[in-house]
């Protein structure tokens, strides 16, 4: 019901309602907009000079105003209570149990995303500010540390799993920055100091909406939608949604490449 706001493409389960909600508020916004605009021009009208030479010192005696703004809070708060903060509830409150979903974690700097999967242990390896190097080891992965073995970064480019429920941890290593995906009707910012989990499960892979689409070259895209600097415009990442089968071999191979890397001595 909402093709007519133009949003992107939708390709996440939880974006219908999401839609919906954006779609009420427009309604609604549009209704008071009609109804504050015909309001102005009627007192225009009517409490015109020519018709009211002389100041009237009583003012308005009806109540009408009052209860029309009674009614526009009513809807303010039906905004609120019924759509706003159940969808709210479910969105941020009520997250899918770490062992139905797959965890990864998103770290935003000036200017990229840095990408971590625990690998098939599903633990995170130990990460140490003193390991890191921004051109082999971003996020300072400490492979001797047994959960790091395993472990499998890249950067700029988040690979998923179509309908899987996914929580990406967010973080940040300087700024604020904001993950912003408009085909998952995502985005939080990534804040320095904290984690936040965001949630959602991709519907529809990469070839299946390019084909949707008739445009070979789409891609799912990472907007960093907070102002970070003077990079913030190319702060760009990029989500490549697979078949189940085909992101595990994708894992499979990282790991493996990755694993062998951090053992090569003449790395
Ligand atoms: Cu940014």
């Amino acid at each position: 019901m909402t093709e007519w706001l133009g949003l992107p493409p939708l390709a996440a389960a939880h974006g219908g309602a999401i839609d919906n909600m954006i779609g009420w508020i427009h309604i609604f916004m549009l209704v008071l907009f009609v109804g504050w605009g015909g309001f102005l021009l009627y007192t225009l009208v009517r409490f015109r000079q020519s018709r009211n030479p002389v100041a009237d010192y009583r003012g308005v005696t009806s109540h009408n105003s009052t209860y029309l703004e009674v009614g526009v809070a009513v809807v303010e708060g039906v905004l609120l209570i019924g759509f706003a903060i159940p969808l709210w509830a479910a969105r941020v409150d009520a997250r899918p149990p770490e062992s139905e979903a797959l965890v990864v974690q998103v770290t935003g700097e000036q200017f990229a995303w840095n990408v971590h999967y625990p690998g098939p242990d599903r633990v995170f390896g130990r990460t140490d500010i003193k390991l890191l190097d921004l051109q082999s080891n971003p996020l300072g992965v400490d492979r001797s540390d047994p959960a790091a073995k395993d472990d499998v970064t890249t950067v700029n480019q988040l690979f998923l799993p179509v309908n899987r429920p996914i929580i990406v941890r967010l973080r940040s290593k300087d700024v604020i920055h904001s993950f912003g995906v408009p085909e998952f009707r995502v985005k939080q910012d990534a804040v320095p100091g904290l984690t936040i989990p965001i949630w959602f499960i991709p519907t529809i892979t990469t070839a299946d909406m390019r084909t949707r689409l008739g445009n070979p070259a789409f891609e799912y895209e990472i907007a960093c939608a907070q102002l970070c600097g003077l990079g913030h415009a190319r702060m760009r990442g990029f989500v490549t949604v697979q078949s189940a089968e085909e992101f595990q071999t994708w894992m499979d191979e990282a790991v493996k490449e990755q694993a062998a890397a951090a053992d090569d001595p003449f790395r």
